[in-house]
This record gives structure tokens, C-alpha cells and sequence, in this order.
């Protein structure tokens, strides 16, 4: 690892920096954001409950990525009509961002009495939102697209579910976005282990000098119910379905008082992570599906976890 000490990832002092008394309209949590830069500015399209428990996603902005005023109406809500309104009827949730062609790509979690599905949705300026199609059957979420294309081919990680190959992450390929197939199996939970239970796609793909930095989810089930932290994996650079390493060891897990206790306890998940170009990385994170946190990286350190300490993936 590399030679700065304390923890990985060194949480915000001002956490959680956004709380449902940040948001002008009513909503019971914040959490879950996906993240981008956009014209020198920080943006988070961020996951909050209602108060019938289905949730819409809201826009919050920052000039220094850790103080953040949430826009006045909600960013994205259920499809009303059309054919995505049928597959949104419970709600839109966990976006993740990808700045891609000149567009902004977002990703989100759509529910219905069908199941989940990935939506795909695209901005140029976050003022004018346009949902491009649905891009999974149920059960398969946690999209993130990669921010470039490899031989002509967009790529994704995503997250099917079988009894046989429970929750595990997976990688496919697309001419356009939208169609997508040719896939194949990178990380699977690891039994008696921090993840055994699921592992999803967490934060879209960060390009490093050594690879792509993926921050995923991983679960493990206790007498006392989930708890959910965050591991890293590096992705070879020219192509993202060879993977380099997974880190052993999580790199986060709920510890202070938010992440711990509320909607939901024992989360820190995350849709979004901002690297910077002085190395560090910004990580955003849910805690316990109520508030959202922030904190920062070496990527360095991240990736040097990944190819140091590994463990097997599959
Ligand atoms: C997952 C998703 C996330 C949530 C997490 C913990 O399955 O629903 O949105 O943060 O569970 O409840």
C-alpha cells in the first residue's frame, strides 16, 4: 500500500453534507448520488425517499464539491405516460452519471410491479433531461457505463442475479447504448468474506495511469441484518473485461452514526466517485440509505490495494 497513513478513504468533517433539510421539497432521505464535473462545478443527482417509500432523484450543486444547494424542484420523477411509465411506477432510483461523446449519460433504477430495470437517460445542460430506453430486463441493475469506447464498443458493468451466480457483477458490450449483449462474468461474491453476499457496480469507472478504478458494493448478511461497504477493482485500460485485481479488503464500511442508524442500517453505498488531477479522488456515498457523505482518496493507494492485496474474482 502506499505510504500515507490513517485510513483509505478520509471521511468529510462537515458529513453528512446533504440531509433531507437541505431539500426545498419533501423527502424523507438523501442519499445514493451519481457525480460528475460540469462546467468547473460538482453535480449530484441524488436518490430521496418519499413519504409513501417510493423514491425520485433531485440535482444538487457545488463549487468545491462538498457544499452543495440542492435545485428547487426534483430532477428526474416516474415516467407519468409513455412507455417508460410502466416500469417507473415505484419509483426511479441510484443514478449513476457518465460523461460520454459530448452528452451526460445517466443510468438509473427503475421499479414497477415488473421488477428492476435500468433506464438510460441523456442530458446536455441537466436542465433538459430525455429518457433514451430501457437497457435491461428485471433484475439486472447497478449500471455503470464506461466513459469511452473500446474497438468501436460502448461497455457497462451491471449486476444480473441468479440462484447460481448471485448478484455478481458482469460486463457487456454495445454498438449504441442500447443494445447489449456479449457478456461475461468478472466478480463474483467471495464466500466467508466481506462481500459473500452480493457485490454490484458502485461508481462509474475512473480512468487511472494503471488501470480503471472500480468502486463497487459488496454485502454481507449478519444475525443483525446486511451491511454494505465498498471494495475496489482495477480493469485493464484497453479492456475492461480483464480485470487486474480486486482489493481484498473493503475499503469502507459504515462507522459514523449516520451510516450506521437510519432508513436502512449499515449502508454506505455509492453511485459516484470525482477524481482530481492533484491524484485524489472524491468519494460520494449514501449512509444508511438516509444521508449523503463525502470523502477523499489517493488513487494511488486505492489502486495500489487492488493489485497488492488482491483476491481471486470469481
Ligand atoms: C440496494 C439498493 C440501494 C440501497 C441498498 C441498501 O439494494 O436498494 O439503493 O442503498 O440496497 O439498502
Amino acid at each position: 500500500m502506499g505510504a500515507s497513513a490513517g485510513p483509505l478513504v478520509r471521511r468529510h468533517p462537515k458529513n453528512p453534507i446533504l440531509t433531507r433539510d437541505d431539500v426545498p421539497y419533501p423527502v424523507v432521505t438523501v442519499h445514493n448520488a451519481g457525480a460528475v464535473r460540469f462546467r468547473d462545478r460538482y453535480l449530484l443527482v441524488f436518490r430521496s425517499h418519499l413519504r409513501n417509500g417510493r423514491s425520485i432523484l433531485g440535482l444538487a450543486e457545488s463549487g468545491d464539491g462538498f457544499t452543495f444547494r440542492v435545485r428547487p424542484t426534483p430532477f428526474l420523477t416516474p415516467a407519468a405516460e409513455g412507455p417508460f411509465a410502466a416500469y417507473e411506477e415505484y419509483g426511479v432510483e441510484d443514478a449513476r452519471i457518465c460523461a460520454l461523446e459530448g452528452a451526460f449519460w445517466i443510468t438509473y433504477s427503475a421499479y414497477s410491479r415488473h421488477g428492476v430495470r435500468i433506464g438510460l437517460a441523456r442530458t446536455e445542460d441537466f436542465e433538459r433531461v430525455e429518457r433514451i430506453a430501457l437497457i435491461t430486463q428485471a433484475d439486472c441493475r447497478n449500471v455503470v457505463l464506461f466513459p469511452e469506447r473500446f474497438g468501436g464498443r460502448y461497455a457497462r458493468l451491471d449486476r444480473p442475479h441468479s440462484q447460481i451466480a448471485p448478484w455478481s457483477i458482469w460486463i457487456s458490450w454495445s454498438p449504441d447504448l442500447v443494445h447489449w449483449g456479449d457478456a461475461q462474468i468478472l466478480l463474483r461474491p467471495a464466500p466467508y468474506h466481506w462481500d459473500e453476499m452480493k457485490v454490484g457496480p458502485g461508481a462509474t469507472p475512473v480512468r487511472t495511469p494503471r488501470g480503471w478504478l472500480n468502486l463497487f458494493h459488496g454485502v454481507f448478511q449478519t444475525m443483525d441484518g446486511a451491511i454494505y461497504r465498498l471494495g475496489a477493482a482495477l480493469h485493464a485500460l484497453e479492456d475492461p473485461g480483464r480485470l487486474l485485481g480486486v482489493a481484498d479488503e473493503w475499503i469502507l464500511q459504515p462507522e459514523d452514526p449516520w451510516e450506521v442508524a437510519g432508513y436502512v442500517h449499515n449502508v454506505v453505498f455509492t453511485c459516484g466517485a470525482i477524481p482530481e488531477e492533484d491524484g485524489t479522488i472524491k468519494i460520494y456515498w449514501g449512509g444508511a440509505d438516509t444521508v449523503l457523505c463525502a470523502g477523499e482518496a489517493r488513487i494511488d493507494d486505492l489502486v495500489d490495494l487492488c493489485l497488492e492485496r488482491p483476491r481471486p474474482p470469481l
